[in-house]
């Protein structure tokens, strides 16, 4: 048996991880569960209905698009999609961070708030999850799942007051990207890092996929290059950026990352710092703390503390508070640039593992 990867085209953490799959050459079926599979054999799998998932020619299953990557990069080490310089490292996992935990504040909005895409995405859900009935049928039945889906937005702090920073951060990451990709095949040069595979996911498979935002894209020929290498990639020689050198076109990408995903991530690790303190011998810590400040393109909101960002967030940073001072100085001088000299990644004293497809405190 080969490796089975489910996923729909609609879902951006699968174009995540078929897009590696794809680049890594490893020998995979793609499989578009129907939603008996999802709440019947994968729910019974992983635990809950979610996509993507991998089942693994021993029988066994893999989920969480972070998880599948790492588990499949210690089978198939070559070639590597995680730099191994530090400071590249932490650019990659800082990117995978903003594309899993930040983006889908643009990609739900796009999807739920503009009617076409809404339309299509109905008719998608119909045509991958009930292909069997006829349309109008399928896209009346596949309601509830998109309502969920919809349902998210306000958790996430996109109300009327931040839509115009969620369209603003939209349209200028788009554009930042631009630039970057003028003169990079991938993000740190001619290889695709985990943080390409993970950007590419909300932005190809919501943003430029449903028809309502394309336009977003008008502008943009290298980021629609980029995302064409991505959709075919094939195993190649292509190397990351000798020296650990992360370019400066990205310097405003990362501004944006420190600016908003990072202030919003030590708000939640401090939330969760503080529960821990007063549950000292809790396993895990709850879905959800609460409501704290955030901000998106400039505009202020509030969002829920979903404390599994700090699975994603701790990914960029564990490693960084591993180093050595020594090791540390390159890395810093480069978060000193792109961020300020005052800038700083909140300490994780509580890191998750993922056990059995649950988030938990690492014991
Ligand atoms: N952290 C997960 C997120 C996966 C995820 O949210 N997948 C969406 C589709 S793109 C889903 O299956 N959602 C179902 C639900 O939330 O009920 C990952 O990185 O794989």
């Amino acid at each position: 048996m080969t490796l089975k990867h489910y996923g729909w085209l609609v879902s951006p953490y699968s174009a995540k991880t078929r897009s590696y799959l794809r680049y890594k050459g490893i020998a995979f079926s793609d499989e578009h569960p129907t939603i008996p599979a999802l709440y019947g054999r994968i729910q019974k799998a992983v635990g809950r209905m979610i996509m993507p998932t991998v089942e693994q020619p021993d029988g066994t299953w893999l989920q969480d698009s972070s998880d599948i990557i790492d588990a499949l990069e210690t089978q198939h080490p070559t070639p590597a999609v995680e730099p191994d310089g530090p400071t590249q490292a932490l650019a990659s996992s800082l990117l995978e961070l903003y594309g899993d935990e930040w983006l889908p504040m643009m990609a739900l909005h796009y999807r739920w708030n503009t009617p076409a895409n809404r339309e299509f995405a109905l008719a998608e859900f119909a045509r991958e999850g009930l292909p069997w009935l006829p349309g109008f049928i399928g896209r009346r039945a596949v309601q509830p799942v998109a309502k969920r889906m919809a349902g998210y937005l306000p958790a996430l702090g996109v109300t009327a007051d931040t839509i115009p920073g969620v369209e603003r951060a939209a349209e200028k990451l788009i554009s930042q990207l631009d630039v970057h990709l003028a003169d990079h095949a991938y993000l740190l040069g001619d290889r695709p890092c985990v943080g390409d595979f993970a950007l590419f996911g909300p932005l190809w498979a919501h943003l430029f996929r449903d028809p309502g935002s394309t336009a977003l894209f008008d502008e943009a020929t290298h980021v629609r290059s980029w995302m064409r290498r991505l959709l075919t990639a094939r195993p190649a020689d292509g190397d990351f950026i000798s020296d650990d050198e992360v370019p400066g076109s990205l310097d405003p990408v990362f501004a944006t990352v420190f600016q908003e995903t990072i202030a919003w991530v030590t708000r939640l690790v401090t939330a969760i710092d503080s529960w821990c303190s007063a549950h000292p011998n809790a396993e895990r810590v709850p879905r959800a703390l609460g409501h704290d400040e955030f901000c998106v393109g400039g505009a202020s909101g509030t969002r829920k503390l979903i404390t599994f960002v700090q699975y994603k967030a701790q990914r960029a940073i564990l490693p960084y508070q591993a180093l050595t001072a020594a090791a540390r100085e390159p890395v810093d001088a480069w978060i000193a640039r792109v961020a300020g000299e005052e800038a700083k990644l909140p300490t994780i004293a509580h890191p998750f593992e993922r056990r059995e497809f649950r988030t938990v405190l690492r014991t």
